[in-house]
């Protein structure tokens, strides 16, 4: 044996032992092998052409689920290396990209400055969990080919195959996922996978992505995402949904040695307070961390300092407090720096403390100038945080005052209150219902012990577009303040909720819908835990009702109806649509909705905190595929046929 075969297969047990610890241990790469981690495999391929559109190298990458299920990404980089590699001499660079673990963009030179995302793995984790992976490369004007089997063996050497078929360099990587690893399926999920690439082309300005979906039973429709404005369009695309304060979205970037600060920022007319989203290279910090606290420490500062050299704000007054200056503005924070650590509970929270002075002084000095620049603008966004100010002052005396109130009212509990008569919050329920005939069918129909009833008249004011101080003089909003028993806003306290389900029961109409939103809203904003903590339920009265064999059956929706249309072919009678719960008895009130046995409750979740404020200007408006994402079924489906 030459001394060559054996570095040769010494080298080679070492790669396969690598690829190896990858496939025994797949959390520990991808973060686990559920549907997440499915999905991180497309996005570690198409990070790899990100960093090569970073480094100044490509203009577009093209993703396709093929039409078997695989995944394909092709870049217009500069193509994997092809040459033989410096250490491992009998391999291909583009070789050890596929099969050493961390062998990406790293090697040769200097590499990419800032580079990979949160799991920054490499394509050579991809190939481990991957039952096949094909790759061409366009370098030299030539295409060469390679493949895998099995999790990274190879099945032959890199070799030319003939000319470039383009006459441009790049990457094709073509992957088919591993079901003996991703035992819970290999489906890709066209929507996960477009809001992630909107996001990415959002975050790399002028980068062309594009996506089709060629499986069977999909439209084949290609989306494509570019955006010559950067963050500065992604600023303007938060805010399409709500109304802007002034035409123009600021910008300024700034770096130092090894990291850099990209932010875009446009105030709107909306009260919210939560509109800052930051991302380091290229991955949402949804927990904040080190980049926001320098922004939002700045922020402060210029904006008082500015608000009181023009005069808006003067000697005698307070500073504005930074919830003031934040009411309403959409900011989107991007920095790029090595070595980002991330910390907290999902490791959404940026850590390093470096990137917080290049933040906060980017921050003072540009912004500084930006509202020099822009007198109107400035003038009206110190205005809106002047009026923010008040508001906040005004809400604290309403609060104190119904502070007060409630301590003279004794136990303070609402007289239009039916309360149940168990203290366990644990298996109390409070029944918000529409109106006070329904209410009263509510009251005689509930189970006294568990099951409480709030009737709530007429439309509560619209939060969204009201303030703190407006909404807390409305006397249904103080009623369900004092019934939840918890407080609101910042003193909410999720220990000292009165029930542990608090559901919604309003009609199936287009009235009883609205209602609906307003008090989700209501309780996202002021109550957010309660809802991120899953104690806010829909409750689903029926919406058709008919007669068989002389006994009344009721039916949830159309697809129940279609049902039932199945299974009775032969069936006459008519279908009644129910239009309000004022029409049900207090029997079949019970029946269809109330009894824990056969009601439906449609359990209330926030899908991602940091996306929320965008998702919840949807909610308010008449987007019903949105809302429909918001609102997620969490309960077994009951038919009500079965009564
Ligand atoms: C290593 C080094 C270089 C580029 C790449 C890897 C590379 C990897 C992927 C994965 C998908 N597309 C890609 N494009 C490039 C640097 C190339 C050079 O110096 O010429």
């Amino acid at each position: 044996m030459t001394q060559t075969t054996d570095v040769y297969s010494a080298q080679s047990i070492q790669v396969l032992e690598g690829l190896e610890a990858v496939r025994k241990r797949p959390g520990m790469y991808i973060g686990s092998t559920g549907p997440t981690g499915l999905h991180h495999l497309v996005y570690e391929v198409v990070d790899n052409a990100v960093d090569e559109a970073m480094a100044g190298h490509c203009t577009q990458i093209e993703v396709e689920i093929l039409p078997d299920g695989g995944c394909e990404v092709r870049d217009n980089g500069r193509g994997i290396p092809v040459g033989k590699h410096q250490k491992y001499k009998d391999k291909s660079a583009a070789e050890v990209v596929l099969t050493v673990l961390h062998a990406g963009g790293k090697f040769g030179g200097d590499g990419y400055k800032v580079s990979g995302g949160l799991h920054g793995v490499g394509v050579s984790v991809v190939n481990a969990l991957s039952s096949r992976v094909e790759v061409e490369i366009d370098r030299d004007g030539k295409r060469y080919f390679m493949s895998f089997k099995n999790g990274g063996e190879p099945n032959d050497k890199l070799g030319a195959t003939g000319k470039s078929p383009t006459n441009e360099t790049g990457t094709i990587v073509r992957f088919w996922p591993d079901i003996e690893i991703f035992k819970e399926g290999v489906d890709f999920r066209a929507t996960t996978l477009l809001e992630r690439f909107q996001m990415m082309a959002f975050l790399n300005k002028g980068l062309e992505i594009t996506f089709v979906d060629n499986r069977e039973n999909s439209n084949n429709q290609k989306h494509s995402y570019q955006y010559e404005g950067g963050i500065k369009d992604f600023v303007q695309h938060v805010n399409s949904s709500k109304e802007a304060l002034f035409e123009s979205v600021g910008y300024f970037e700034e770096k130092d040695d090894d990291q850099e600060v990209e932010i875009a920022f446009q105030w709107n007319t909306g009260f919210n307070t939560d509109g800052i989203h930051s991302f380091a290279n290229g991955i949402a910090t949804s927990e904040g961390g080190m980049h926001e606290q320098g922004f939002r420490t700045a922020l402060t500062r210029v904006v008082n300092k500015y608000a009181r050299d023009s005069g808006q704000l003067k000697e005698k007054d307070d500073s504005l407090q930074g919830e003031d200056i934040r009411e309403g503005l959409t900011a989107i924070i991007s920095v790029r720096l090595r070595d980002p650590q991330f910390e907290g509970q999902t490791k959404g929270k940026l850590g390093n403390v470096s990137i917080k002075s290049l933040v906060e002084k980017a921050t003072g000095e540009h912004l500084k100038d930006w509202f020099e620049e822009n007198p109107p603008e400035a003038k009206r966004t110190i205005l809106k945080a002047v009026q923010a100010a008040r508001a906040r002052i005004a809400a604290r005396s309403a609060r104190d005052a119904t502070r007060r109130k409630s301590a003279l009212d004794g136990a303070g509990l609402p007289g239009k209150l039916t309360d149940c008569s168990s203290e366990n919050p644990e298996e109390a329920e409070l029944y918000i219902v529409e109106g006070n005939s329904a209410g009263g069918s509510a009251k005689d129909a509930r189970d006294p012990r568990t099951m409480a009833i709030l009737p709530i008249r007429g439309k509560i004011l619209n939060v969204e577009r009201s303030r703190v101080d407006k909404m807390l003089n409305n006397t249904e909003v103080q009623a369900l303040i004092s019934a939840i028993g918890a407080g609101f806003g910042d003193e909410f306290d999720l220990e000292k909720i009165r029930y542990h389900k608090i559901v919604l029961l309003a009609d199936a109409d287009v009235d009883g819908s609205h209602i609906r939103t307003l008090l989700l809203t209501f309780l996202y904003r002021q109550m957010k835990e309660l809802v991120l903590n899953g104690h806010v339920y829909i409750a689903q009265p029926p919406l058709f009702s008919t007669e068989i064999k002389k006994s009344k059956i009721y039916l949830k929706d159309e697809h129940a109806k279609e049902a039932f249309l199945n299974e009775n072919p032969k069936h006459k009678a008519e279908f009644g649509r129910l239009k309000g719960l004022g029409e049900m008895n207090a029997e079949e009130l019970w029946d269809t909705t109330l009894d824990p046995e056969k009601r439906t409750l449609l359990k209330v979740t926030v899908e991602q905190a940091s996306i929320a404020d965008e998702v919840f200007s949807k909610l308010m408006g008449e987007d019903v595929e949105s809302r429909k994402n918001f609102i997620q079924t969490n309960a077994k489906d009951v038919r009500f046929l079965d009564i």
